[in-house]
C-alpha cells in the first residue's frame, strides 16, 4: 500500500471513546492479565485455557506441532469427545435442568430444551445414525431450518467422531449437490420445510433434486439415507428404503449412548465458503483446538456468566458464526440461549426486539447489515420494547461503520452496553480480533486488538510490517488453535490461497485490508479486492460507505470502483434512503448533496462520480453486499451470476432504477 494513502485517514478521525464502566469491569470474566499471560507463554496460555474449559478423556502433553507448516496440529496426543463436552458433562455437573435452548419458531410456537433433554435427544439420534452405518470419519450433510434438531444433528454427528457439512437452507439443489458430492456424504439430515416470512419454505424437494440425475450429472452415489424432520407439514415425495422420518426412529431409539473419545485432530466439520469465484472451498476444522478457541472466545468476548445470562446469536447454523457461536462455543460453556427460526421482520419489523424482551436476552450478537436495516426503519420500533436486559452487544461479518456502531450502543444498548466488533473468518474458526468488554476502551468502527494468544499484523505487499498509522494487508503471524486444517480434498489450494503470498514469512494471508491507527488499533477496511485505486490514490469502499451513512438521509450505502478512462477507477455509490427522511423531504438535489458531503468528509478525491438512489442493495444470504454485481451495473455491463443472492430479483430492480436516472 502506498504511503500517500491518506484518504482512509478519515475513518480514523472518529474520536468517540467508550471505556468499560467500573461496575461492568468489576464483574467481568476477562481481565487484562490474560494478555500478559499469553504474552509470556503463548502455547502455555492456550494449553491452560484448553484444560480449564474442556474435559479431556486423555490429557494432552503436546501443545502445538508446527513441524510441517501450514499443516498444524494442536493438542495432538490428547483425546476428547466434542459432544460430551457440550452436553453430558454439564448434566454430570448437576446442571441438567439448566435450559440450553429457548427455541422460538417463526409462527410463534416455542420449545425449551434443558441440557438433560438435549443430551437425551443427541444420544438417541447418535444411536440412530450409528445404526444407519455412520461412524468415525464419515460425512453427514445437514440441510435444516433453525430448529432444535439442527443443533442436535450437529452434535450427534460429532459424538460419533463423524464429520458434518452443514449447508445453509437457502442454498439451491445444485449447490447442495456440489457440496454433498465434494464431501462424499453418506447421509443427509433435512426437514420437509421450515418457516420463513410467514410461509413454509420447502427443503426436502431440494434434497430429492440434489440426489437425482439431472443437469448432466448421474444419480448421486454416496448418499445412502435421508433422515427427515417434520416441521413445515408440507407434502413431500418419499423414497422407500432411502428416506426415514426422524419422528419414526429417534424417539424410539435408546437414550443410552456412551461417548467415545477421539483424538484432538479428528475432523469435526467441513464448511463451504461462498467463494467469490469458482468452486466453493470446503474449509476443514478439527476437534480439540477448535473447541478450545470457540469456548474461550465465547466466554471472554461476550463476558458470559452461564448461570445468569441469556445469550442470542442471530446467525444461521449454515454459517461459521452459527457453528462457533450458536452450537459449539455456547454449549461448551453451558450457556442458555435463544434459537429463533425466522426472519427479523416477520410478522412485523419489531420481531427481534420482541424476542429480546420476551426471553430477557442479556448478550446479543448480530451483523452490521441487520443493524443498518433497523436504523433504516427508525428507532421508534426498538424503543417501543423493553430492551433493558441487554448488557453486551456484538457485531460480526463486515466492517461496522461508526454511525451504526454508535446507534447500536445508544438505541439498542441504552447508551451503556459495551459493543464488541469481532473480526474473524470461516477459516479462522473463532474470533481473532475484538475488544474485551470489561477491559478495552472501545472505538466505534475499529475491531481493535488481537485476542490474547493471537498474533496479527498489518504488512505491505511484500510482508513488511507497516507500523502504526499506516495501511496494508492483515496477516496472522502465528498458528492459532481453531485455524482451518485445510481445504477438503485440496491441500494445494489451501497452500496457494492462504500461505503462498507470504511464504517467506510464514504468515497466513486473510485477504482483508486493514490499517493500524496511532495507538496500534486495527481498523478493517474490507476485502482487498474492494480497495479502489482512483488516480493513484487508494480508497477504501468501507470508508466512503461510512461517510455516506453518516449523512442524515442515508440508511445504507455500497460503493464500488468502476473502471474509468481517466482516473483508472471511479467511485460509484448506491444508497438507500431512510424512510423517515423520505417522509419529510423530497430527493431533489440529494444526489449532488451526497457527492459534496463525501467530498467534505474525506476529500475531493473520494467524491463519487455517480450516486444512485436505490430501494435495496444486493446481498448474499449471509448479508454480505455483492459489490461485484453493483460493479457490473456501474460499468454498464450485463449483470453477472446472481445465484448466491438472498433475493435474486433485487438486481433487476436496481438496474431499472439506475436506467431511469
Ligand atoms: C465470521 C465471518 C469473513 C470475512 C472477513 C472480512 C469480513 C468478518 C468482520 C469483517 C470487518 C469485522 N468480516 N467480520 N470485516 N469487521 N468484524 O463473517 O466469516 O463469512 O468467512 O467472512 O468477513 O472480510 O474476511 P466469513
Amino acid at each position: 500500500m502506498s504511503a500517500e494513502n491518506t484518504s482512509i485517514d478519515h475513518l480514523l478521525t472518529e474520536n468517540r471513546r467508550f471505556a468499560p464502566s467500573a461496575e461492568f469491569a468489576a464483574d467481568a470474566v476477562a481481565g487484562a492479565e490474560l494478555y500478559e499471560k499469553a504474552e509470556t507463554d503463548r502455547e502455555g496460555f492456550w494449553a491452560d485455557q484448553s484444560r480449564e474449559l474442556l474435559h479431556w478423556s486423555t490429557p494432552f502433553t503436546q501443545v502445538l506441532d508446527w513441524s510441517n507448516p501450514p499443516f498444524a496440529k494442536w493438542f495432538a496426543d490428547g483425546a476428547l469427545n466434542v459432544a460430551y463436552n457440550c452436553l453430558d458433562r454439564h448434566v454430570e455437573a448437576g446442571n441438567g435442568d439448566r435450559v440450553a435452548l429457548l427455541w422460538e419458531g417463526e409462527p410463534g410456537d416455542e420449545r425449551r430444551l434443558t441440557y438433560a433433554e438435549l443430551t437425551d435427544e443427541v444420544k438417541r439420534l447418535a444411536n440412530v445414525l450409528a445404526d444407519l452405518g455412520v461412524g468415525q470419519g464419515d460425512r453427514v450433510a445437514i440441510y435444516l431450518p433453525m430448529i432444535p434438531e439442527a443443533v442436535a444433528s450437529m452434535l450427534a454427528v460429532a459424538r460419533l467422531g463423524a464429520v458434518h457439512s452443514v449447508v445453509f437452507g437457502g442454498f439451491s439443489a445444485d449447490s447442495l449437490r456440489a457440496r454433498i458430492d465434494d464431501a462424499g456424504a453418506k447421509l443427509v439430515i433435512t426437514a420437509d420445510g421450515g418457516w420463513r416470512k410467514g410461509k413454509v419454505s420447502p427443503l426436502k424437494p431440494a434434497v430429492d433434486q440434489a440426489l437425482a440425475a439431472r443437469n448432466g450429472l448421474g444419480e448421486q452415489e454416496t448418499v445412502e439415507h435421508v433422515l427427515v424432520v417434520k416441521r413445515g407439514e408440507n407434502e413431500v415425495d418419499w423414497f422407500e428404503g432411502r428416506d426415514l422420518w426422524y419422528h419414526d426412529v429417534v424417539p424410539q431409539a435408546s437414550a443410552e449412548h456412551e461417548a467415545q473419545a477421539f483424538e484432538a485432530e479428528n475432523p469435526l466439520f467441513i464448511l463451504y465458503t461462498s467463494g467469490t469465484t469458482g468452486k466453493p472451498k470446503g474449509i476443514l476444522h478439527t476437534s480439540g483446538g477448535y473447541l478450545t478457541q470457540a469456548a474461550f472466545t465465547h466466554r471472554n468476548v461476550f463476558d458470559l456468566h452461564p448461570e445468569t445470562d441469556v445469550y442470542w446469536c442471530t446467525a444461521d447454523i449454515g454459517w461459521i458464526t452459527g457453528h462457533s457461536y450458536v452450537v459449539y462455543g455456547p454449549l461448551a460453556n453451558g450457556a442458555t440461549q435463544v434459537l429463533y427460526e425466522g426472519t427479523p421482520d416477520h410478522p412485523e419489523p419489531g420481531r427481534w426486539w420482541d424476542v429480546i424482551q420476551k426471553y430477557g436476552v442479556t448478550i446479543f450478537y448480530t451483523a452490521p447489515t441487520a443493524i443498518r436495516g433497523f436504523m433504516k426503519q427508525g428507532r421508534q420500533i426498538p424503543q417501543a420494547r423493553d430492551l433493558s436486559s441487554l448488557r453486551v452487544l456484538g457485531s460480526v461479518g463486515e466492517p461496522i461503520n461508526p454511525e451504526a456502531w454508535v446507534w447500536y450502543r445508544e438505541v439498542i444498548g441504552a447508551g451503556k452496553t459495551p459493543v464488541v466488533d469481532t473480526w474473524w473468518q470461516t477459516e479462522t474458526g473463532a474470533i481473532m480480533v475484538s475488544a474485551l468488554p470489561g477491559v478495552t476502551e472501545t472505538k466505534p468502527g475499529s475491531a481493535q486488538v488481537p485476542l490474547p494468544g493471537i498474533s496479527i499484523d498489518v504488512v505491505t505487499d511484500d510482508g513488511r510490517p507497516v507500523g502504526n498509522d499506516a495501511g496494508g494487508l492483515l496477516v496472522i503471524t502465528e498458528p492459532w488453535p481453531s485455524m482451518l486444517r485445510g481445504i477438503w480434498g485440496d491441500p494445494e489450494r489451501f497452500k496457494e490461497t492462504y500461505w503462498d503470498k507470504f511464504a517467506d514469512q510464514g504468515y497466513y494471508f486473510a485477504g482483508d485490508g486493514a490499517r493500524l491507527d496511532e495507538d496500534g488499533d486495527i481498523w478493517l477496511l474490507g476485502r482487498v479486492d474492494d480497495v479502489m485505486n482512483v488516480s493513484g490514490h487508494r480508497l477504501s469502499t468501507a470508508e466512503i460507505e461510512s461517510a455516506l451513512v453518516a449523512h442524515e438521509a442515508t440508511a445504507e450505502a455500497a460503493v464500488v470502483g468502476a473502471s474509468d478512462e481517466t482516473t483508472g477507477q471511479a467511485v460509484v455509490a448506491f444508497v438507500c434512503i431512510k424512510e423517515n427522511y423520505l417522509r419529510a423531504h423530497s430527493t431533489e438535489g440529494l444526489v449532488d448533496q451526497l457527492r459534496l458531503w463525501v467530498g467534505e468528509q474525506i476529500g475531493a478525491i473520494a467524491r463519487p462520480r455517480d450516486v444512485y438512489i436505490v430501494s435495496e442493495l444486493p446481498k448474499t444470504r449471509s448479508g454480505k453486499i455483492m459489490r461485484r454485481l453493483l460493479r457490473d451495473v456501474a460499468e454498464g455491463r450485463e449483470v453477472g451470476d446472481t445465484q448466491t443472492l438472498a433475493d435474486t430479483m433485487v438486481m433487476s430492480v436496481i438496474s431499472d432504477q439506475v436506467a431511469k436516472k
